[in-house]
Order: C-alpha cells, then structure tokens, then sequence
C-alpha cells in the first residue's frame, strides 16, 4: 500500500556518497563566493572553541558540567574509541540517546571520524529502528540502558539480531556485557591515531523526515550547509557567548539542534543546559539554577508551560528572555498568552529538517510575532515560493503550496529516487506540503497542508506508516488513519479498522500492539471498528477521498 520504492538494504562496506543528493556545481560555487558556505566543520567549530574559550562552560547535564576543552577531550577520546570497535569513515551509526552529553560526544566522535549519525528519538521503535539500520546499512547503534521505563538495550540487541550490517552496540549506562559508551572513553588519542577530520562539503549526519509516505525519509546533511543555517539562525536570535540554551525537546530533534539550538550556541561559544524532561517543573527549576536565558518548545508544550506558570509562578523564569515556539502552528490566542504571563519574548519558528527556517524577527511588532510564522532566516538566499497546483507562483495573499531552495535546503532525500522525483521540482526546489500565504510585508502564515501526514503538536505522523503498521496485526482486514482537530495538540490521529470476518478486536489490545512496533506518539488517540469500508460507485475510492469520507463521517457523528 506504502507508494514509496522499496527499501534497498545496504551493507556497513557500501558507500553512500553517490546516494546522498547534492547541489549542483554552479550553486556550490556561488554559495560558496557568497561565503554562505565556508571550510569550516563540526569538527573545526568544536577544536576553535576548545582553543578559544576552553574554560568556558560548554554543556550542563545535572550536576555534570564541561567545559568546551573538555568536551573536545571527550569527543577525541570517543572518535578514538570508535574506530577501535571498527567504525571508520563514512559508516552509518543510528544514535538514540535521551538529552545527555553522550549525545554530544557521540556525536562530535563521529564526526571526527567523518562516521554518519543517524538521528533518532528516544520514541523511536523496533520497526523505526530497524528500518534506519537496514536502509542504511549501519555498523553500530549508540543508545542508553533504559529511558522512560523502556529497555533501549533490549531493543538495540533485538535490531542486532534483525540487521545483520550492526556489529556493534554501544551503551551509555548499565551496558549489561556490551560496549558500555564510558569505556571508549578511555584514551585520549594523539592525532596520527584518528583518521584525516572531515572537510566542510562531506555529509555530516542523517536527520529524520516526518515522513508522508511510509516511513521516516533519512535527510542528507553536509558540514558546509548545516552551519550555513547555523550562522544564519545566530544572528537572526542574537545568540552569543553569555547565550544559556535550554534543550527541552529531544536533542536529536531539528529544532533543538540547529534553529540555533545547541549547535548554534556552541558556534557562538554560549552555554548548554540539557533537560531530562519537558515538563515545566523540571525545566523552570533548571532555568532558575543555570540562569537560562532561551529555549524552544513545540505548541503544546508552550501551552503547557502557561498553564504551570499559575501554579509554579515565574519567578523561576527571571532570567528567560525568549520562548522559541514552532514544529506546529501556534494559535493567535495563545501567541498572546506568552508575554504577559511567562515574562519574555515569543519567537515563531516554521522549519523543517529538509532545511528552509523561518523566524519571526526579535524587533518584528508584536502582530507580526503573534500571527505570523515569521520570514526565511536569509532572505536574500532563501528562496521561497507559493504556488498552484500547476507550480504557478502565486501573488501575496493568496494561499498555495510552499517550495523552496535555498543554501541550507537539501536538493534530495537519501537513496530514495522516486520520492524525489515526487517531492522536489526539476529545477530543485524542496515541495513542502505545506499551504502557506504571504503577507504583504513578506511574512509567512501557515495554513494547512496537502501532504499525507498528521501533525500532532509538532510531532509528524505518516498515516500510511500507521496503516501499515496496523495492517500487520493478524485480526485486522484494512486500516486507515485520518487526522481530527484537537484544541491542545492542533490535530490527533483516529484509526478506522475493519477487522477480519469472525475477528473480535479489543481497542486497547490494538494500541498495545502498535507500542510494541512503533514510536508512542504515532499510536492513534481513538480507534473506531467498522465493518466495512465506504465505496464509491466506480469502485474502490482512494485511500485520500477515503480518509476523507471516514472523517466526514466523525464530524457528523
Ligand atoms: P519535518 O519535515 O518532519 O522536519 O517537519 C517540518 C514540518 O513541520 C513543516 O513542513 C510544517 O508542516 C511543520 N511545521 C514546522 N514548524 C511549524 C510552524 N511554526 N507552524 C506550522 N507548521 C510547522
Ligand atoms: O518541525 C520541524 O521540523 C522544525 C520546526 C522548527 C524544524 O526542523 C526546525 C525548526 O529546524
């Protein structure tokens, strides 16, 4: 049922340079002409700062904090680590870490040794997981003993014995008999024992698509591009050396990473707090402590911050100058709430992992920050279209699909040709989905969105994906999820079953089931059992007028 290509399975030896699209040589040369791209790397930015500004605080992790010298230690010692277990250049290794340093040095590791991390969040399941290390043919996964009540060991031992490319695993805590993450950290190398470091035009890191048709798409990132939109976000936030950026949402995620995010902030030499949960009472208590002055939230997450602000005041929040909001549409009305009641600015941001980032500006009048989705972070480079179905650009004003290009924008998704065919212009341009209009001032506002996906207050749902998922339960016949509004989550995921003839299905067994295949977020909120699906007159109705029809059928209900 899934329309993308099927998942060519690669092995840990295969190279995956020729999969990874990039741009073409005349935008190369001129973004580079336009210093937008530089010869830095993730590797270089973390040696300057080391040598720059070493004794400044780099991250906070409880009652654990580096400074930037040390985290370069430690990202040597784990590059050296890693290539004694066998990871060289241009491996792929699935990271799935909680908000930990590990996280950091793992990933500062890799790059050193020009190794792909491949980002995935802790949500993520046995289907998700094996589907990242077969797809890209993973040498090893770093993950965490346990995280929510939930074995991420068991569940890496399990991909071990699915996926045949995974030699090794590698696990931060109780390692129970594996490689346990302290022990790469054992030996602090000399330079003729690491590989050459990466250069600025070589792949970096897989990041996570939320996926339309089936799974999650693996995002090609290149050193050059990445910190290009790092810069860009930097100046747009005005972050800097006294910048303290809390991460709240998971670490592995877009937003958090570089709309300016950690990464942003160790480019700046700024300050990193981590949170090990969302949750306003831990994260008020660690902006008190470590004197937090931004962080970033998904919808319902802000809304729930307003909500704990009544009970837990803001006093806590003193030093908070700026709430970053985006990965769904925040609602007018509570864009409102944010000033008057948490005590600091609101930032709208509308980005997506492909690339393109948009903010609301810090001086922008309040309309403009509580409307609007803000403008692209380059506006001169960005290049962002509305279009009709016919790829006509579109006049201010009026809605239509958003495009864009730009020098942070990948020009394709990883080993997937016929996605791309489907997914961006013949002349490059990213089609987001999205159903976007234009201000007359050149602001964004999001309208809503043609592409298959349901966004559950920032979280990105395939419903082929939990179709499918479904459809792999022995007592179920046919699926289909479709999309309802929510008032605290913007929209939440209903599936419709059809159960085989003689099938009792129980709804609590069914999102059970789900759970034990996929990540928690993606289970739908509702199950409704229906004998049949609706057909059309000529037939079977696709499975985008069915979804249609099914969600008719619950608004007259
Ligand atoms: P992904 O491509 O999975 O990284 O998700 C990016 C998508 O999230 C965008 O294409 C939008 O659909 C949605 N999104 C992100 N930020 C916002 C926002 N501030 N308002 C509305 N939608 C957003
Ligand atoms: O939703 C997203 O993917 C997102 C939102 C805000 C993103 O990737 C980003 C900023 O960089």
């Amino acid at each position: 049922m899934s329309t993308s290509s099927q998942p060519l399975s690669l092995t840990p030896d295969d190279s995956v340079d020729a999969l990874c699209p990039d741009w073409p040589s005349d935008f190369i040369e001129r973004y580079q002409a336009q210093g937008l791209w530089t010869n830095d790397t993730f590797t270089s930015l973390l040696t300057d700062q080391a040598q720059r500004i070493g004794e400044r605080t780099a991250v906070i992790d409880g009652e654990r904090e580096y400074s930037y010298h040390e985290l370069n230690d430690l990202a040597l010692r784990a590059a050296y680590g890693l290539t004694q277990l066998g990871i060289q250049r241009g491996d792929r290794v699935v990271l799935q870490l909680p908000n930990r340093v590990e996280f950091i040095i793992a990933a500062f590791g890799l790059f050193r040794i020009g190794a792909l991390p491949i980002y995935t969040l802790p949500a993520h399941r046995r289907q998700e997981l094996e589907h990242f290390c077969r797809f890209a043919g993973a040498r090893a996964i770093i993950t965490v003993d346990q995280f929510d009540r939930f074995s991420h060991r068991e569940l890496a031992r399990s991909v071990q014995q699915a996926v045949p490319s995974v030699e090794q695993l590698v696990i931060c805590g109780d390692a129970d008999g594996l490689v346990s993450f302290d022990s790469l950290l054992k030996k602090a190398p000399i330079d003729e024992q690491l590989p050459t470091p990466p250069k600025a035009r070589d792949m970096a890191f897989f990041q996570l698509s939320g996926g339309t048709t089936g799974v999650s798409k693996l995002i090609p990132r290149r050193h050059d591009s990445y910190i290009c939109s790092l810069r860009g976000s930097n100046d747009v936030c005005r972050i800097n050396e006294h910048t303290r950026l809390l991460i709240a949402l998971p670490i592995a995620h877009n937003f958090p990473m570089s709309s300016p995010g950690f990464l942003g902030v160790m480019l700046a030499g700024g300050s990193i707090v981590l949170a090990p949960s969302p949750s306003a009472d831990v994260c008020f208590e660690l902006i008190a402590r470590h004197r937090v002055t931004m962080t970033s939230a998904v919808p319902p997450l802000a809304l729930a911050w307003l909500q704990a602000a009544e009970r837990l005041g803001t006093e806590q929040l003193d030093s908070l100058t700026l709430l970053q909001v985006g990965g769904a549409k925040l609602v007018s009305s509570a864009a409102k709430r944010i000033r008057p009641v948490l005590g600091c600015q609101l930032q709208q941001v509308f980005g997506m992992a492909e690339g393109l980032v948009n903010y609301t500006r810090l001086d922008d009048s309040e309309e403009i920050i509580t409307h609007t989705q803000g403008r692209p972070m380059y506006p001169e480079a960005d290049e962002v279209l509305i279009v009709d179905r016919h790829f006509k650009p579109l006049p201010a004003g009026q809605p239509g699909q958003l495009i864009t290009r730009g020098p942070y924008t990948i020009r394709g998704y990883f080993n997937a040709p016929e996605v791309n065919a489907n997914t961006f212009t013949s002349d490059g341009f990213y089609c987001t989905g999205d159903i976007a209009v234009l201000t007359e001032n050149g602001d964004i506002v999001v309208e809503g969105r043609e592409k298959d996906q349901i966004n559950r207050g920032g979280e990105k749902i395939s419903m082929d994906e939990v179709e499918n998922a479904l459809l792999a339960h022995p007592g179920i016949y046919d699926a289909a999820v479709v999309g309802i509004p929510d008032e605290y989550l913007g929209e939440r995921a209903v599936a419709f079953v059809v159960p085989k003839q003689g099938e009792t299905l129980k709804k609590f067994e069914l999102s059970k089931f789900l759970r034990e295949h996929i990540a928690a977020y993606k289970v739908p909120d509702r199950f409704e059992l229906i004998d049949a699906f609706p057909q059309s007159g000529v037939g079977k109705v696709s499975r985008k007028v069915l979804r249609e029809i099914l969600k008719d059928q619950l608004d007259n209900a």
